[in-house]
């Protein structure tokens, strides 16, 4: 019996796995059978926009998190495939920071051309995984919906691409079920068209807090105040923009933060994270981990130290992302195909993420923590045959984006960086950030 693999999701991590795959045997190997398993009924994780929030069609929590009018929060350059680039996808270079339906036409590209599509049973929602120690293999328990039918299929291994930026962390604030208006967190945050002439706290102080809220502004709330609980974002706001210590309460319309002022608002945003949740996984097989750099339980990132023949991709806090699924993906390729070796050991598993977590606290500074990252993306395709990158230009990319957003917050997607992958200069946009109401694919690609 060939070997059968399951991959949970179709989102850039999952595609990329499939992707991984199907290089090897385009190059002659041998591969297992691949299925994967998704919920939406198209693929692109959390780049496949729905205007829904809430449930879904088929009643299932809607995964998608991101919103209308959403462009890249870091240079494309920091991202691009190594086996794909933005030229070829395009057919010329294009600008440094793209909105979301241009990095979903660039995702799809790839798995298109690679025609992977057959692979992916859509609008199917993974249940449950349990692992069979006699057999050695896994049960996958999936809806389909679409023909309302649950069934079981047996895995040889199970890798999880399912993200972690999709179940939202949604405190609670005294006064909150008195609020006089709209209590939302990012994760149902669609249109900011609906907060034009509002007074909006976003409580929070990381990439949501200051997306959100720039996209507000952008398009015409009459003021942002944002909160933080550790320590500001310390950007240089608009005027219209304050930052204010940690949320206290909230009484009617008015909320009060801990030095003690006070402002009337109509909308409150929670742009307070995510959490990794996998309500199909039993205890021995579900990871636990925070929103982290090195993740706990997983040798290499990526391999479970429970239990290694279940595999998690994309589990970690991202500066690298698409690049680094895609080292992810290649690396647990070549293990499932036999071509690296996972120590049997478990001491061994667990020292090397004991090494990862002590390397990762030692330093809270960024440049550390994207150079930190970037080595892990060379660790990884040091060993596969995932083409090489100049992974070093693209940490260059990440530290000019840093100076550019540090020196004004409201056109740092003005600018424009090279690729690591053909070398080639990315255009100035033709309109600045602030001014682009309009974000479809054809105006953005417009010359
Ligand atoms: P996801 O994209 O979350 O995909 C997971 C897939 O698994 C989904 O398709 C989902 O439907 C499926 N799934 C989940 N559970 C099940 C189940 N039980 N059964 C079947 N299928 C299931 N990254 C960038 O590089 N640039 C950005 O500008 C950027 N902006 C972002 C903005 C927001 C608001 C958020 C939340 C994230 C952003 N990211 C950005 C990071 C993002 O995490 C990655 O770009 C990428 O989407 C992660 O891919 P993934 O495949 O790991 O997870
Ligand atoms: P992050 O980056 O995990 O940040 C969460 C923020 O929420 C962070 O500032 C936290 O403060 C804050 N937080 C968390 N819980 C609370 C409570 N209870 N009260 C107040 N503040 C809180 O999530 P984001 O959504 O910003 O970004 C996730 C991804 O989406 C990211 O990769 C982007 O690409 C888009 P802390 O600093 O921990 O004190």
């Amino acid at each position: 019996m060939p070997k059968r693999v399951a991959v949970i999701g179709a989102g850039p991590s999952g595609l990329a796995q499939l992707r991984a795959f199907q290089s090897a045997a385009q190059n002659g190997a041998e591969i297992p059978e691949i299925v994967c398993f998704e919920k939406q009924s198209n693929w692109g994780g959390l780049w496949n926009y729905t205007w829904r929030t809430g449930v879904d069609e088929n009643g299932e929590p809607v995964h998608c998190s991101m919103y209308r009018y959403l462009w890249s929060n870091g240079p494309k350059e920091g991202l691009e495939f190594a086996d794909y680039s933005f030229e070829e996808h395009f057919g010329k270079q294009i600008a440094s920071y793209p909105p979301r339906a241009v990095l979903f036409d660039y995702i799809e590209g790839r798995v298109l051309k690679a025609d992977v599509r057959d692979w992916i049973r859509f609008s199917t929602v993974v249940r449950w995984v349990e692992y069979h120690a006699e057999t050695g293999d896994f049960e996958v328990t999936v809806h389909d919906m679409a023909e309302d039918r649950v069934y079981r299929e047996r895995f040889d291994n199970v890798i999880v691409a399912s993200g972690h930026f999709s179940s939202p962390n949604v405190p609670e604030y005294p006064g909150f079920d008195q609020f006089n208006g709209r209590i939302v967190h990012a994760h149902d945050f669609r249109d900011a068209r609906e907060f034009e002439g509002k007074d909006v706290l976003l409580v929070g102080a990381s990439y949501s807090a200051e997306d959100i809220g720039s996209q507000c502004w952008k398009y015409g709330a009459k003021s942002i105040t944002t909160c933080y609980r550790s320590a500001p974002m310390g950007f240089r706001w608009p005027d219209n923009w304050e930052e204010k210590p940690a949320l206290h309460k909230v009484e009617g319309r008015t909320v009060h933060f801990a030095d003690g002022t006070s402002k009337d608002v109509d909308a409150i945003i929670l742009c307070t994270g995510y959490r990794h949740y996998f309500p199909f996984l039993p205890d021995d097989l579900r990871l636990k981990t925070r929103n982290r750099l090195a993740t706990a339980d997983l040798y290499k990132g990526v391999v479970y130290v429970h239990n290694p023949g279940l595999f998690y991709l994309g589990m970690q806090d991202q500066w690298f992302t698409f690049n680094m699924f895609d080292a992810q993906a290649w690396y647990v390729r070549d293990i499932i195909l036999g071509r690296i070796q996972v120590p049997a050991d478990k001491q061994v598993l667990m020292a090397d993420v004991a090494e990862r977590e002590a390397r990762e606290e030692a330093d809270d500074d960024v440049k550390y923590a994207i150079r930190y990252q970037a080595d892990y993306v060379k660790e990884l395709v040091a060993e596969t045959d995932y083409p090489s990158f100049d992974i070093d230009g693209a940490c260059e990319a990440f530290f000019e984006w840093k100076k550019h957003k540090a020196k004004d917050i409201m056109a740092f997607r003005d600018n424009c960086y090279k690729s690591v992958i053909t070398g080639t200069m990315a255009p100035v946009h033709h309109t600045p950030w602030k001014d682009a109401l309009d974000d479809s694919m054809d105006t953005y690609l417009r010359t």
